[in-house]
């Protein structure tokens, strides 16, 4: 899968997603990242991609043909015009389903605007994705690109070694993990659950899917409360 990120800051998505789990999926050519500086469409001898805004307002905002250039530029490397993703505090929030759903693509491109924005009338031609991450206000849009791109990658068969670790966790079912424990068996005059060393797996499993409810239904009670309603209309049909 190959993650296409529009910044006027490339080395900010390079340097943050070249290490760890997605940097031995890049090394191993399972995902490749290319960032593109906008910048390097400037149309101008400044090199400049910013200007005032028509109607007054404090700040610059980013200009169309910079941005449309970068974007143009990455479907001809694609050969295709993939899901152009636009980073805003006014799209819709960002979620494990949404990064499924995304994780299917060959290519994505990621739209990190700076300032106050970007024209909007490029916006409208090629954006096919508006996206948040949360209720928050933040500088740009290279922080959010970077945690959409982990959730999404680690989607990618072959980025997680573990094939079950992708799939019974967090969300996966509607619910929260379970607690775990590691060595010591005491710790700090603390105990490890005694159905954790029996070696009975079946109540082991049991234990474990009740945490699961009872972490949910304390932490996340709009998960519990989501989980309890599909639960009921899976039984009814
Ligand atoms: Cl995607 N961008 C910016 N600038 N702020 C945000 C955001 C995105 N999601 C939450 N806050």
């Amino acid at each position: 899968m190959n993650f296409h990120i529009l910044t006027l800051f490339p080395e900010m998505v390079e340097h943050g997603l070249c290490t760890s789990i997605l940097g031995r999926a890049i090394s191993a050519g399972i995902l490749t990242v290319n960032a593109v500086n906008i910048r390097d469409f400037a149309f101008n001898k400044h090199n400049k991609v910013d200007d005032y805004t028509y109607g007054g307002g404090a700040g610059m905002l980013m200009q169309a043909e910079p941005v449309y250039l970068a974007v143009e530029s990455v479907r001809e490397k694609a050969g295709h015009i993939p899901r152009v993703i636009y980073l805003t505090p006014q799209g819709t929030t960002f979620s494990q389903s949404m990064a499924e759903d995304f994780s299917k693509e060959e290519d994505l491109v990621f739209l990190c605007g700076h300032y106050e924005g970007i024209d909007e009338r490029v916006l409208e031609e090629v954006v096919t994705d508006y996206v948040s991450i949360g209720d928050y206000v933040l500088t740009g849009g290279e922080l959010p690109a970077m945690v959409m791109i982990d959730a999404i990658a680690r989607l990618v068969p072959g980025v997680l070694n573990n094939k079950d670790s992708a799939e019974f966790e967090s969300f996966k079912d509607g619910l929260l993990e379970y607690p775990q424990y590691s060595r010591p068996e005491v710790w700090h005059g603390k105990e490890v659950p005694k159905v954790l060393l029996s070696g009975h797996h079946k109540n082991i499993e049991e234990w474990r899917f009740q945490q699961s409810v009872e972490r949910t239904r304390m932490r996340r009670p709009d998960l519990y409360q989501k989980w309890l309603e599909q639960k009921d209309s899976c039984k009814e049909s």
